[in-house]
């Protein structure tokens, strides 16, 4: 049985391969053996043309590119508007593709990135107005395998929901002494940078395109939003070294960005201020981006962290962010590029003393009272949660707060808070969650509405990227389902998140070479679907966040920031435990909620269990809905998710023998450590709640 799970690598190269993640050869098998016409010309229609090539060289299919005429084929990827095409079966499935766009309604439209597939006599047609749609659809087909030739199979058409679909990379060009080449990375180092020079290994990052391409996202941003002295210098000097990433990724349909410094009219410009209602700041904004614009003509735009963390921002000179941000979108206006300015921005010097100050409050405090001022080509960037990236937190308020600002959510896909690669914790029902909730209450529109935006015009979907130089890619080799179900969701925010990681499955495995694709399928399902509620049963309890190991966030630290400066406190003594947020008697964060979910989160009685001790400060006896104490439930499920992670290791054990033997040893190796580390949360977790409390487990297991 073949095991085609390796991209092959030009001859002569000692370096190991790399692993193909959902792309294998094998995944083409189906399209590769079939005759395959392409109509149309452009960059992306020449990468159709490739991938197909590439595919029917190895399966024995064969490939035309128009204006070729006359044969029998299979399949048809053709651009509208390329012109007819002499051959009655391929222009019948052309023109059942139109029939059925037309069926479709709102004229037929399919934009810049949409397509549609439909079936007539023996033929199979993918029909698309631009190249990136072409693109798109072949990468359907790819996922389709033998179903895209099902004569029974109806039209379909496919249009991205969200606009933006963009990864952000942390990496940084030169290695930061505490963060290293890569902040929050756990893939090993950089695909584009390696100690303050390029990588250069365009080939690999060719590849990453292509992966990013199939799984639907069209832009990433190459640096890390902290920006130091060196990644200053992609703007202005370095600007090279971006045009280059950006021309491997053009084929792919991704556009790159670049996270710039605010203080750079000062650190690179030489000016003595950056203050942003400054005429010579303007004019040095306005030049440096035409600059970025005359190397790199399709530039995204900007990604700006200002006045957090340290990071330098309009705060210095007595301007708010919409100053901030505007100033620089006013400089890529003229070139059609936009600003994503993230509203992750909270005091982190405060006194754990102070209980008035909630970190939770900031980013609505912050910009709430701005909606309206952002130019047209603003994106407010906003973290899925009030705080920062948590197992488990509430949707941010600001994203129902803000309806003339065209608003992106970002989430983490590096699972900086949920495991760090080393534990399986698939995010996809969780993101799903996340998109499908209603601020506004039940019936009215989702979070993924808002993203979309009024007219497709909102600011899409974020996610920072889990990717590196790693042999997998993504550390750990599950961990890739969810750099490809962000994609997937970014693409259609409705998709089944289970549906997703069939798809990852039957593509990243596929059942042609494995000795039992419906064990594998099964046990993946089984490991993956609900571990990230594994992940949060032996990790903080309801909602509280954090408690993780300060510094790496990893492990656990459940005091590691409560007398600390950055704002995340959990407040346990011995009486009981969570942050008061409602606003009779808390910090008043409850009310940033619309009224349907304000008046939910401000009692106790009402608030979902999930997010107890996020909005409420109780007693450890107090009743949760589910019926159990809330000391109870934390013993509950401590001594549960310890359990599912054995379980997990056994299952795993079952594919020894199955899939791809460096795979199977990479899980195998980190669910022991996911096993180690899952333990110790346990014990610290229990351990420390029965000091407190001095309330013993009821079902009297063992507690240190
Ligand atoms: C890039 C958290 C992380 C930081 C990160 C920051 C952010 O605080 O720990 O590493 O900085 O979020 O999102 O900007």
């Amino acid at each position: 049985m073949e095991q085609l799970v390796f991209v092959e690598e030009p001859e002569g190269t000692d370096e190991p391969r790399v692993h193909a993640a959902w792309l294998p050869p094998e995944a083409f098998r189906a399209l590769g053996a079939r005759r395959v016409l392409v109509h149309g010309h452009g960059l992306l229609v020449d990468t159709v043309l490739d991938e197909v090539s590439r595919a029917c060289a190895r399966y024995g299919g064969r490939v035309w590119h128009s204006p070729s005429w006359d044969v029998d084929v299979d399949l048809v990827l053709a651009l509208r508007g390329a012109g007819e095409l002499p051959n009655p079966a391929v222009e019948a499935a052309r023109a059942a593709g139109e029939a059925a766009l037309a069926e479709f309604g709102d004229g037929g439209t399919l934009g810049d990135e949409g397509f549609v597939l439909a079936r007539a006599g023996e033929v199979t047609a993918v029909v698309a107005d631009a190249p990136a749609g072409l693109l798109y659809g072949l990468f359907h087909v790819v996922r389709l395998c033998a179903a895209a030739y099902d004569p029974a199979r109806p039209p379909e058409r496919h249009r991205p929901a969200l606009r933006r679909r963009m990864l952000n990379h942390w990496d940084n060009v030169a290695v930061h002494p505490v963060m290293g080449q890569v902040e929050r990375g756990y893939a090993g180092g950089s695909i584009f940078w390696h100690r303050g020079r390029p990588r250069g290994d365009l080939a690999r990052i060719r590849e990453y395109g292509r992966l990013l391409a199939a799984s639907g996202v069209n832009a990433i941003s190459v640096n890390n939003v902290n920006v130091a002295r060196t990644e200053a210098l992609l703007l202005t000097d370095r600007l090279g070294d971006v045009a280059e990433i950006a021309d491997v990724l053009r084929p792919y349909g991704i556009r790159v960005h670049l996270s710039i410094t605010f203080a750079a009219p000062v650190v690179l410009g030489g000016l003595s201020t950056a203050d942003p209602m400054d005429e010579a700041v303007r004019a040095w904004w306005a030049a440096a981006t035409r600059n970025v614009y005359e190397r790199i003509p399709d530039f995204g735009g900007y990604v700006v962290k200002a006045d957090s963390e340290g990071q330098p921002g309009p705060f210095t000179y007595g301007r708010d962010h919409a100053d901030g941000a505007n100033v620089l979108a006013e400089a890529l206006a003229p070139h059609g590029g936009v600003v994503h300015w993230r509203a992750f921005v909270y005091n982190h010097h405060q006194d754990w003393r102070d209980r008035s100050t909630d970190r939770a409050r900031a980013a609505y405090d912050h910009f709430v009272p701005l909606d309206g001022r952002f130019r047209t080509n603003v994106i407010v960037q906003v973290k899925f949660g009030p705080v920062d990236f948590q197992t488990r937190e509430p949707v941010s308020p600001v994203l129902a707060a803000m309806p003339a600002t065209r608003l992106a959510v970002e989430l983490q896909v590096t699972q900086e808070y949920t495991g760090q690669q080393r534990h399986v914790c698939h995010l996809g029902p969780w993101w799903s969650e996340l998109l499908r909730f209603e601020p506004w209450g039940p019936g009215g529109r989702t979070i993924a509405d808002v993203a979309t935006g009024e007219a497709e015009a909102g600011g899409g979907l974020v996610a920072v990227a889990n990717t590196g130089a790693d042999l997998f890619w993504t550390g750990h080799p599950l961990a890739q389902a969810n750099l490809y179900t962000f994609g997937r969701l970014a693409w259609d925010p409705r998709l089944d998140p289970s549906a997703i990681l069939d798809e990852w499955i039957s593509l990243t495995f596929p059942p042609s070479a494995t000795a039992d694709p419906e064990l594998v399928g099964r046990t993946l399902h089984e490991i993956m679907d609900d571990s990230w509620r594994t992940y949060e049963r032996y990790t903080a309890p309801l909602g509280v966040g954090f408690m993780v190991h300060p510094g790496d966030h990893y492990g656990p630290g459940i005091d590691g920031y409560e007398y600390t400066r950055w704002g995340t406190y959990h407040f346990a003594d011995r009486d009981g435990v969570g942050v008061d947020r409602s606003r009779a008697s808390g910090t008043g964060f409850a009310a940033q909620y619309p009224p349907y979910w304000a008046q939910v989160y401000e009692s106790p009685d009402s608030c979902p269990d999930e997010l107890l001790l996020f909005f409420h400060h109780v007693p450890y006896q107090h009743v949760l809905h589910s019926g159990s104490t809330v000391i109870q439930h934390i013993y509950d499920t401590h001594f549960a998710g310890v359990e599912e992670v054995a379980v997990m290791r056994r299952r795993w054990q079952t594919l020894n023998g199955m899939i791809d033997p460096a795979v199977y040893e990479r899980v195998a190796e980190r669910l022991d450590e996911q096993m180690r580390s899952a333990t110790e949360w346990r014990d610290q977790v229990n351990t420390y709640f029965f000091r407190k409390s001095g309330v013993p487990d009821e079902r009297g297991r063992v507690i240190y």
